[in-house]
């Protein structure tokens, strides 16, 4: 079976193009929010929901990692943080009924949005070979099939077991010591495809893949550098510090491509100025640089940094520089080599330009600098953030208050995630406390990531997939080789709250295995549970679900697992030892298993009692201790890299509407952007479509180029409308996924491993 992602049943007759909003939130958003809600869950229960989202006793809003404030407003949500709750909350349901009346056939006719808008699955189905539809089958039954499947491959690296960031702690630290009890690191998880470029270059640079600042600092910054995020759609209540900063004095300078709304202004819905009196504006400075240009933009500040230390001195902290980094000649060495004039092609701003944001930063007392896909989705990546470490190491701003990284985590909890241990590459100091506190000997061979997963499943390699939440088939770049992928794998199975693609592109068999999410009451035999999850700056805390659950029957992430670990490892020789009945029983007893493996979980029952939060041990933030081979922080040369446009081709950023968690469509619009009503449209400069002889408002097809091994790839998506929009020349933006086709699954970055996501070389070509 090879499918083709749908267009046929996609209307886009209702698509307009309005102006941009240049500021975001306020009332409108609330509004927005409110309908959604109310369409989606009903009255009553909105109130009771949304009243619980990231209250202390309440559960943790699955829409961002972005951390709580310490003193919470009564309803601490935002727009899309109410959005993604609807989503989940929702009454509608899809059982048995659903799957006797919809084909397999008719579902792959269907986009994300519409498989999404059915409901939340109740029942657990399955697809065996050669069927044309799912039908239900018992818990015991699935569980059975899949453990009896595990048995039989004759390798356990035959198996992959995907992981989405909104897992909670406890189901991902069962999940992995499933995996690696069963004999294989390969746990690809969403994080390959996000901040994974972060990861690598912090971890390099500094001795840990976090971020090293806390709320409070993001209050008492004197700079807020915010580049390639768009935080007014994806992590808004980051609005709310970002505007308590301000207040304080700080300065903002945006980097972006695009001027997006909630980098230049912000309404504050929960207060009166806000809410009334036209809010505050955010960003003091703009810079709408050109996509992959901030390495050289991180350079520059760089170069002009040290030419006036040269110059006047006092601009470099040399105390710090001299007792905690190594590495500063040969960095000041290469960005003193690189000319203006490089710097300027790549980043489309002028020296002058990049002098004046360089004298910003060398103004700063203590500097933050805050990002997301915008600077983890290029080729070169892993050099650009080592620049952005170079730069604030200049001015000892790491480990201070005030100062520090800040990468901006995606999911709710996909830094708690990799912490728990779902890494393709776990370190063997993480394996030997695993191998001691659960009596057996984990697998010491690095795994598959996602790009590498997707391979071996093409290449027949692999004949089990999981996945742990997520929509594997449709986040994952190359999507016809990915839906082909897929096809070539014997069993499937996908533990989900909600309907999507990957449910319907399977291997020759297929298992959906419904389960609780983040709202719902989880009551298991040792009575109510909760899950604590790490928000992006490293703090832990309890969520607790309130809402009754959609079936039920239904069972919890952590209760599947537990049930895998029983089958799978009765009667196996070298598997991790435990009581699995009793951990699914209480979820304290996992939290006991996560404080003898994991550093930092001491005590971990009781710091989360009573809505506590815990920070974990983070050593630049907390001594300026950097676990690196030098024991110091490191600067980095590297040498300049940014994407190269071959003639009469353009670049595209493949990105996110205001209308959508990543693969989960909410709507068709995209307010901020003035986009309503459709999603298939091309963000371009005016100029770009004169010149390519196209005419604004055109219906295009895009085609992507790349340079494979065995010549020019070409890929396609077809039918996008080119909409004029403020974006650099040759730049151009569409949304993800439905791009994804274009995206070649070879195109990822240097060192990480991350698809491309931002910068795709792509043409247009007119529709017949
Ligand atoms: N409502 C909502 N919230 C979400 C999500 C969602 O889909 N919806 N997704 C969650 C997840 S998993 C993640 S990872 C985050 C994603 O959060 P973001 O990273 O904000 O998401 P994107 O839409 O990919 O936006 C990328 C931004 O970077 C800019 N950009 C692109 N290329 C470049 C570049 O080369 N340089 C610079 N300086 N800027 C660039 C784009 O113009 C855009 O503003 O959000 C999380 N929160
Ligand atoms: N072209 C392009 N591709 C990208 C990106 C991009 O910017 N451009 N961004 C990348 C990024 S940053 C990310 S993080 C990935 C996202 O990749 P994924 O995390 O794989 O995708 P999501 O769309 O977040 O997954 C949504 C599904 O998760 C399931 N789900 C939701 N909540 C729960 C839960 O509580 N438990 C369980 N078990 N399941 C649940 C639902 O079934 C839902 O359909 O996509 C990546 N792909
Ligand atoms: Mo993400």
């Amino acid at each position: 079976m090879v499918t083709k992602p749908p267009t046929q049943n996609i209307d886009e007759s209702q698509l307009t193009v309005g102006d941009p909003k240049t500021r975001a939130v306020g009332i409108p958003a609330v509004l927005h929010a409110l309908k959604m809600s109310v369409d989606q869950m009903g009255a009553v229960r909105t109130a009771q929901t949304l009243l619980r989202v990231n209250q202390k006793d309440g559960f943790d809003c699955p829409g961002c990692a972005w951390p709580e404030e310490d003193k919470r407003h009564l309803a601490e949500f935002c727009e899309n943080g109410a959005k993604a709750v609807a989503e989940e909350a929702t009454i509608r349901r899809v059982e048995p009924a659903f799957f006797r009346e919809n084909s397999l056939d008719d579902l792959r006719s269907r986009d994300d949005w519409w498989l999404g808008q059915q409901g939340r699955l109740t029942t657990p189905m399955m697809l065996d070979e050669g069927d044309t539809h799912y039908r239900p089958i018992s818990w015991s039954t699935a569980l059975d099939t899949i453990a009896d499947h595990l048995r039989e491959l004759s390798d356990p690296n035959e198996a992959v077991f995907y992981t989405s960031g909104r897992a909670s702690n406890e189901s991902a630290f069962l999940y992995q010591l499933l995996v690696r009890g069963f004999g294989t690191n390969n746990l690809p998880d969403c994080s390959n495809m996000c901040h994974e470029s972060s990861g690598s270059a912090l971890t390099e640079t500094i001795g840990i893949g976090k971020g090293t600042v806390s709320i409070t600092d993001i209050h008492e910054a004197d700079l807020l550098i915010v580049a390639g995020q768009n935080p007014g759609t994806n992590h808004p209540r980051m609005l709310s510090a970002l505007e308590k900063a301000k207040k304080r004095g700080a300065r903002i300078i945006a980097i972006n491509p695009l001027p997006e709304a909630g980098l230049l202004h912000f309404d504050n819905p929960q207060t009166p100025h806000g809410a009334i009196l036209g809010g505050t504006k955010l960003a003091d400075d703009f810079v709408q640089i050109r996509l992959g240009g901030d390495q050289a933009l991180f350079q520059a500040i760089g170069k002009h940094l040290l030419e006036q230390e040269a110059l006047h001195g006092g601009v470099v902290d040399q105390r710090f520089v001299a007792s905690h980094t190594s590495g500063f000649d040969a960095y000041a060495g290469s960005v003193a080599e690189v000319s203006w004039s490089d710097l300027e092609r790549a980043t489309g701003l002028s020296e002058e330009r990049m002098r004046a944001i360089a004298e910003q930063v060398r103004a700063s007392q203590a500097t933050i600098v805050c990002w997301a896909m915008g600077l983890t989705q290029h080729k070169h990546s892993v050099p650009t953030l080592r620049e952005v470490v170079n730069v604030l190491l200049l001015q000892g701003s790491i480990g201070r208050p005030g100062a520090g990284v800040c990468p901006v985590r995606g999911h709710s909890n996909v830094q708690g995630d990799r912490t728990m241990g779902i890494y393709e590459k776990p370190s063997e100091s993480f394996l030997q406390a695993l191998d001691d506190a659960y009596a057996f000997s984990a697998p010491r061979e690095h795994g598959y990531d996602t790009v590498a997963a997707i391979r071996a499943m093409r290449d027949g390699d692999v004949r089990f997939f999981m996945g742990l939440g997520g929509n594997f088939v449709s986040a994952t770049p190359d999507t016809d080789v990915v839906e082909a992928a897929m096809a070539k794998v014997d069993l499937t199975v996908q533990i989900s709250t909600k309907l999507n693609r990957s449910h319907v592109v399977t291997g020759t068999r297929a298992i959906i295995l419904p389960v609780l999410g983040r709202t719902d009451r989880d009551i298991r035999k040792g009575g109510e549970q909760r899950v604590t999850v790490e928000d992006s700056m490293g703090a832990v805390h309890a969520s607790r679900g309130r809402l009754s659950p959609p079936a039920a029957d239904l069972l919890s992430e952590v209760a599947i697992i537990a049930g895998l670990c029983e089958r799978v490892f009765r009667d196996r020789a070298n598997a991790p030892r435990a009581d699995w009945a009793a951990l699914e029983g209480d979820y304290a007893l996992i939290r006991d298993g996560i404080s003898r493996v994991v550093p930092g979980f001491g005590d971990y029952e009781e710091r989360i009692q009573g809505g506590r939060t815990f920070f974990l041990p983070n050593g630049p933030r907390d001594a300026r201790r950097f676990d690196t081979p030098t024991g110091k922080a490191m600067f980095t040369a590297n040498p300049l890299e940014y994407p190269h446009i071959p003639e009469g081709r353009v670049l595209l950023q493949t990105l996110r509407s205001h209308d959508q968690y990543n693969t989960t469509i909410y709507g068709k619009d995209d307010r901020y952007r003035g986009i309503h009503g459709g999603r298939r449209v091309v963000l371009i400069n005016a100029e770009d479509i004169d010149d390519l002889g196209f005419h604004d408002g055109d219906i295009v097809d895009i085609v992507s180029e790349w340079q494979g091994p065995e010549g020019r790839e070409e890929r396609r998506a077809e039918a996008f409308r080119l909409v004029a929009y403020d974006t650099p020349r040759r730049n151009v933006a569409a949304y993800y996924p439905e791009t994804n086709v274009l995206v070649p699954l070879e195109s990822y970055a240097d060192i990480s491993g991350t698809p491309t996501s931002k910068a795709v070389v792509v043409r247009f070509e007119s529709r017949g």
